[in-house]
């Protein structure tokens, strides 16, 4: 019997995934807490556009099946992926607990086979590539699978990932969904001040035969609008102007915090922080 999919939501529950990635930051923190080094800025920058991909685009036939595809293509913002399976049910509590633990299953980056994980990502660069390959095999299966992307602004320092926008445009994929987190950090450096070339962005993608769109990517609603109003016969890039680190202060815009873990004082700071941003 064919199976039956529940269809993208045409309207989104703002609020709600205030609620959901209010949760998950804390998770993240909880986590850090027991691991020296966790990437808890990367995670924060690309949450609510993650949120709105898992909860409002992607199609799924029970809370713990999805019928589209979506890649961590930055993979070490991979926490942001596990609290969120975590909290669908697809992956277990306990190993989460277990995170970068000889025991678990999870590591600092994704790897294909843990449940949920579609790709090994991490090496950056690879995710777009790996994308189209994803999108152009579902179109030859004739599927209506979409498949979902989250890149970093890094990842297009990467001559890999422009190739992979040209075979994209040159295959017109409107099965491709590019989420691009760009809060502007690559490590410890600006790009705007190290990469000038870098933007325009939007403009770089539609060369490439795609649409594009530049939103504020922590803004759900408009993530979300944005995403569902796409005209659909071009692969597609939704350009998120994020905030590293968001939602925690001192954290935000701090090079440093891409690499380490509060410690016990700096974490009591940041669970206050967060209360404050999402009330
Ligand atoms: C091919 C490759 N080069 C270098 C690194 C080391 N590295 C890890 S994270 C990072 C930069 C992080 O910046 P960005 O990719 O923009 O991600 P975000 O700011 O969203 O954390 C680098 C250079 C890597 N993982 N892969």
């Amino acid at each position: 019997m064919a199976k039956t999919w529940q269809a993208p939501l045409a309207a989104f529950d703002a609020a709600a995934a205030r609620a959901r990635c209010l949760g998950y930051r804390r998770r993240i923190l909880d986590i850090s807490q027991r691991v020296g080094a966790l990437h808890a800025a990367p995670a924060f920058s690309c949450m609510e556009m993650a949120d709105v991909i898992y909860h409002g685009l992607m199609r799924r036939g029970n809370p713990t099946e999805f019928h589209d595809l979506f890649l961590m293509s930055k993979g070490h913002g991979c926490m942001t992926q596990y609290v969120i399976l975590e909290e669908l049910g697809i992956l277990a509590s306990a190993e989460l607990e277990r995170y970068c633990t000889a025991e678990g299953i999870l590591g600092a980056h994704p790897d294909r086979g843990n449940p949920g994980i579609e790709a090994s990502t991490g090496s950056l660069g690879h995710g777009l590539g790996i994308a189209v390959g994803m999108a152009y095999a579902e179109r030859l299966k004739r599927s209506d699978r979409q498949v979902y992307v989250m890149l970093s602004d890094g990842e297009l320092q990467e001559g890999s990932s422009w190739e992979a926008a040209m075979m994209a445009g040159n295959l017109r994929l409107d099965n491709l969904n590019l989420f691009l987190d760009l809060n502007d950090f690559s490590g410890l450096e600006r790009m705007s001040e190290t990469h000038t070339a870098f933007y325009p962005v939007r403009e770089k993608f539609e060369a490439f035969g795609w649409e594009a769109l530049a939103v504020n990517g922590h803004d759900a609603q408009a993530v979300h609008a944005a995403a569902a109003a796409r005209r659909g016969q071009r692969p597609f890039a939704l350009i998120g102007k994020t905030v590293k680190g968001r939602g925690v202060a001192f954290m935000e815009n701090v090079p440093i915090w891409h690499y380490r873990s509060p410690n016990k004082e700096e974490y009591a700071i940041a669970i206050r922080d967060l209360a404050e941003v999402s009330s």
